[in-house]
């Protein structure tokens, strides 16, 4: 029997080989395991992938880590776009390191979801129909460099304010994969950062598309952090299993807390008339993302998402060989190693 993909409103069975033989049965837990997996998030422990949980959670985790791996592959593209007219050799260098890194992000991601009894081909599946989502922020096109530097600066600022509390979720998988993933994240940002600076501190027309690139990304980033907290239908369950530790809105204000005053010294101006430090709080005041464009672009309505997903779909034909070939060398690998166990075997019988 296959595990179950979700899909929010939706779930699909899957048939994946991982699903018959990882993470507990879909099955409602007995008493005694009800009170060891509350006692568990109770003491902020980690949920480990053999220990008894709610079917509930696992869905919810699934969705959570499925849609998040989407997001770090799909994320690949726009960025990817410009290695190739980056505009020196170093910076080509340094984004073709995070464009790598963030495929790896992916693998770290898939694996932490294969411990919950799905099989990232299923998985990968329910991506290439429009079955799960990814992060809105993907179908926005990167139509500068600049827009590629807004990308490390905001996108991967936004992507550490919301998975730094990842790394401590109540599942161990998810909450250790997080722990590399914001290390290198720390650096995306940084580098995106100090491309901006390079534009911001540059001539006219550089400085330009630099707040050309914020002004078309800074409310994407916004949206990253999903819908407000009273629209928000997994948030309150979520934060009572320890997923998540802060609301949509809690990470959104930090996020443009700590981002404005980086914009300030980038010499650039926020997008956003209604944006007012509250000396009282020392919170940033911003004003209401556009929710009706985030509803489209999730509803697959966006700039870029049919191409999007389009591109991945190829990219996943194109790379059937490669997928074949390791199945056939692991296939090959697991045969010599049965023959090897069977030659000792036969030796160990001469011997007695
Ligand atoms: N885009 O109840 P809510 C990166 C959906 S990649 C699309 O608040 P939840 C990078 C949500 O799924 C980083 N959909 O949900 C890579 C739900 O729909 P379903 C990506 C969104 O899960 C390459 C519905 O709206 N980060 O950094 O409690 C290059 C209601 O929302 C979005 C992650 O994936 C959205 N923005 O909270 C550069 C972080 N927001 O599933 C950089 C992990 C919401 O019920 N994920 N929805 O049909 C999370 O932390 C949480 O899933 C969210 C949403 C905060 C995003």
């Amino acid at each position: 029997m296959g595990a179950t993909v979700t899909t929010g409103s939706t779930s699909e069975s899957t048939t994946g080989t991982a699903a018959s033989t990882a993470g507990p049965a879909a099955t409602d837990l007995t008493a005694e395991q009800q009170a060891a997996f509350d006692a568990v998030v109770a003491d902020d422990g980690r949920v480990e992938p053999r220990d008894a949980m709610p079917e509930a959670y696992r869905r919810t985790l699934v969705r959570q880590i499925a849609q998040h791996a989407h997001s770090e592959i799909i994320g690949m593209q726009p960025e990817g776009n410009w290695v190739t007219r980056a505009p020196s050799l170093r910076r080509k260098a340094i984004l073709y390191a995070k464009v790598q890194d963030e495929a790896g992000h992916g693998l770290y991601l898939y694996s932490a979801a294969e411990t919950l009894g799905v099989d990232r081909a299923d998985l990968l599946d329910a991506l290439h129909e429009g079955r799960q989502k990814y992060s809105t922020i993907f179908n926005y096109p990167a139509l500068t460099w600049a827009d590629t530097m807004a990308i490390g600066w905001l996108v991967d600022g936004a992507a550490i304010m919301n998975q730094v509390p990842l790394s401590r979720c109540s599942y161990g998988p998810y909450a250790r994969a997080m722990v590399r993933v914001c290390k290198e994240e720390s650096f995306h940002q940084r580098q995106g950062f100090e491309g901006m600076t390079a534009l911001a501190r540059g001539t006219a027309a550089q400085k330009a598309m630099a707040q050309d690139a914020l002004d078309r990304f800074w409310w994407p980033s916004l949206m990253m952090f999903g819908p407000p907290d009273d629209a928000s239908p997994n948030s309150a369950r979520s934060m009572a299993w320890g997923i998540k530790r802060f609301s949509n809105d809690e990470l959104r204000q930090r996020f443009v807390d700590a981002t404005v005053p980086q914009a300030e010294f980038l010499g650039l101006t926020v997008p956003d008339p209604d944006l007012v430090l509250d000396e009282e709080t020392g919170h940033y005041r911003f004003g209401t993302p556009d929710w009706d464009e985030f509803a489209r672009v999730v509803a697959g309505d966006g700039p870029c998402n049919r191409q999007r997903v389009a591109f991945r779909r190829q990219a996943h034909e194109d790379g059937a060989w490669v997928r074949e070939a390791a199945a056939a060398h692991a296939a090959r690998r697991a045969g010599a190693r049965t023959a090897e166990r069977a030659a000792v075997g036969d030796d160990a019988s001469r011997v007695a």
